[in-house]
């Protein structure tokens, strides 16, 4: 019996963890017999990608491309695990046009600029104060959060507890379930 494909869209500032908590996932959802595939910007800025920078218009067509190639995924039944920045809204929108309603989950990582920016894990926050890499989003390039997003994930929860990024993992996967 084919499983039901859908796209879960994972929005977020640098740092935010939105690569952790989408490998997380796809551990999880494997242990649960699910298909899945994480589209990470990491790999697909190496290669699908690797003519594209980070102005608005190359921002766009990097979405563009990895929402177009999600859909395909989602279609032929998989669990497509997406994590990029993301930053532009009319982009998000409009992956999510590719798919059925209700087949494209928007997760934000709610994580502060102040919190992503301490953890600093690949200097490039540092970098981007000094001017050295230009356009960092968050800091001289915007970042448009979700207006409606399916899932907020928060790093402390309403206890003020912090949560892990399996738990993370966890919430998003009861939502799928
Ligand atoms: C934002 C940048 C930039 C600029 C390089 N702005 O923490 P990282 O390193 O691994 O994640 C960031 C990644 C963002 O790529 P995306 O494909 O997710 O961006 S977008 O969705 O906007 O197309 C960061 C690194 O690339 N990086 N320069 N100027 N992030």
């Amino acid at each position: 019996l084919k499983q039901k494909g859908c796209i879960v869209w994972i929005t977020g500032l640098s740092g935010s963890g939105k690569s952790t908590v989408a490998f997380a996932m796809d551990r999880i959802l494997n242990s649960m017999a699910k298909v899945s595939y994480v589209l990470d910007g990491d790999k697909i800025r190496e290669g699908l990608c690797n003519d594209l920078g980070f102005s608005a218009e190359d921002r766009q067509e990097n979405i563009r491309r990895v929402g177009e190639t999600a859909a395909l995924f989602a279609d032929a039944g998989l669990i497509a695990v997406v994590s990029f920045i993301s930053p532009y809204k009319r982009d998000r929108d409009r992956v999510r046009e590719l798919v059925s309603v209700g087949n494209f989950i928007e997760v934000f990582m709610d994580v502060p600029l102040e919190v992503c920016e301490k953890r600093d894990a690949k200097g490039l926050y540092k970098l981007a104060r000094q001017g050295v890499i230009k356009a960092f989003t968050g800091i001289d390039d915007p970042y448009e959060k979700p207006v409606n997003p399916e899932i907020v994930i928060k790093t402390v929860n309403e206890h003020g507890v912090c949560i892990s990024p399996n738990e993370m993992a966890k919430i998003i996967i009861q939502y799928l379930a």
